[in-house]
C-alpha cells in the first residue's frame, strides 16, 4: 500500500561496524552532504554522528558511530561504549562490512555483539567496487553468525546498490512523525563542524602516529562585522615531536592544514571562515577521563 500524508516513517538507524569499514562514507551518501569526516586512518569517527534523510516516505535518521575496535585501551573503551549506548537507542541496526578484507577476531566480536540486537538488522556488504573481493567468505560467515539479516552490496563511493538499501530501511522503519525539520541533515553545532573538519585535513596531511594523538578545540568563536566568522582552534598532541610534524618547515604544514579547512568550511557555511590554529603538546590527554567525557558524546 501506498504511504499517505498521515502515514509517514520515522526511524533511527545505527551505522556500526570496523575501524575504516565506509561507515562515514555510507553516512555521508545517505545525507547528500558531508556530515562526517572520513579517512583511510582507522578509528577516525569519535563521536556520535547523527546525519538525517527527508524524503517524500518519511524520515531516517542515522547515527554513525566509532568503529568496533578490540582493545582494552582507555581511549578505545570510551569509543566502544559510544557504540553499546547507541545500540541500546536505535529501532534498527545497519552492520557495515568491508568487502575488500577477510572477516577476522574483530568482526566475529560485532557480528556477536550485534546479533544480540532486538529490532531489525540490515547489513551493508561495502567496498564492492574493490578486487579482489571477500565478498563469498563473508557471505559465509554471515549465513553462520547472522542468518536473519538482509544483505545488500553496496559502494558508498560510488553509490551503487545505496537506492535499494534506503527502500527497504525505509520499509521497514514504523510509522512516526519527523522528528527534525525537512531542511535539516545533521544536528550538529558549528564549533563541532569546524573542529571536525580541521582534525580531517591534519589526518591526511600527516601520517605516522599524529592522527591517533590528535585532538582539536575551539577556544574562540567571533562573528566579524563584516560577517566572516574567526575562530582560534588548538591541535593537541601528545608529543614535541608530532607537534614538529603539524607544524612542518617553516610552518608549511599546519598552512596547508588552515587553507585546506578554510576551503571546506566556505562550501558549508554561508559565509567566510577564517582560522588561527595554534598546536599544543598534551602528553597524557588520552588518559584525562573528564576530557575524554567531554569529548566523545
Ligand atoms: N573503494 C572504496 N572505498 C571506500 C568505500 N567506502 C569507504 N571507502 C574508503 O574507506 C576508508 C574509510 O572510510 P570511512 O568512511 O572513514 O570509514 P569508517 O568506517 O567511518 O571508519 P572509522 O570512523 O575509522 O570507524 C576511506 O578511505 C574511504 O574513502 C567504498 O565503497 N569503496
Ligand atoms: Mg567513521
Amino acid at each position: 500500500m501506498q504511504e499517505t500524508e498521515t502515514q509517514k516513517k520515522s526511524a533511527v538507524v545505527a551505522i556500526v561496524g570496523r575501524p575504516s569499514a565506509g561507515k562515514s562514507t555510507l553516512l555521508n551518501h545517505f545525507c547528500g552532504q558531508k556530515v562526517a569526516i572520513t579517512s583511510p586512518v582507522p578509528q577516525t569517527t569519535r563521536n556520535r554522528i547523527r546525519g538525517i534523510l527527508t524524503t517524500a516516505r518519511g524520515q531516517l535518521i542515522f547515527i554513525d558511530t566509532p568503529g568496533y575496535h578490540k582493545s582494552e585501551k582507555k581511549f578505545n573503551l570510551y569509543l566502544k561504549n559510544l557504540v553499546e549506548q547507541t545500540l541500546q537507542e536505535v529501532d534498527i541496526v545497519l552492520y557495515v562490512i568491508d568487502t575488500s578484507r577477510a572477516p577476522g577476531e574483530e568482526e566475529e566480536l560485532i557480528a556477536e555483539r550485534v546479533s544480540t540486537f532486538q529490532g531489525p538488522i540490515l547489513i551493508a556488504l561495502n567496498k564492492i567496487d574493490i578486487k579482489p573481493t571477500f565478498i563469498e567468505q563473508i557471505e559465509m560467515f554471515l549465513t553462520l553468525r547472522l542468518p536473519k539479516a538482509l544483505r545488500f552490496r553496496v559502494s558508498a563511493t560510488t553509490g551503487e546498490g545505496i537506492p535499494q538499501l534506503i527502500q527497504v530501511l525505509f520499509d521497514i522503519a514504523p510509522e512516526g512523525d519527523l522528528l527534525y525539520p525537512e531542511e535539516f541533515y545533521t544536528d550538529q553545532d558549528p564549533s563541532f563542524r569546524i573542529a571536525e573538519i580541521i582534525r580531517e585535513k591534519a589526518v591526511w596531511e600527516t601520517r605516522q602516529e599524529v592522527p591517533h594523538s590528535l585532538y582539536v578545540e575551539i577556544s574562540d568563536l567571533e562573528q566579524r562585522e563584516n560577517g566572516s566568522l574567526w575562530v582560534r582552534a588548538f591541535l593537541i598532541v601528545e608529543r614535541e615531536s608530532q607537534k614538529g610534524i603539524l607544524i612542518g618547515k617553516g610552518g608549511s604544514k599546519i598552512k596547508t592544514i588552515r587553507l585546506l579547512a578554510e576551503k571546506e568550511l566556505v562550501e558549508i557555511f554561508p559565509y567566510p571562515v577564517y582560522l588561527d590554529l595554534r598546536v599544543k603538546v598534551d602528553p597524557k590527554w588520552r588518559q584525562n577521563d573528564k576530557l575524554l567525557t567531554k569529548l566523545f558524546q
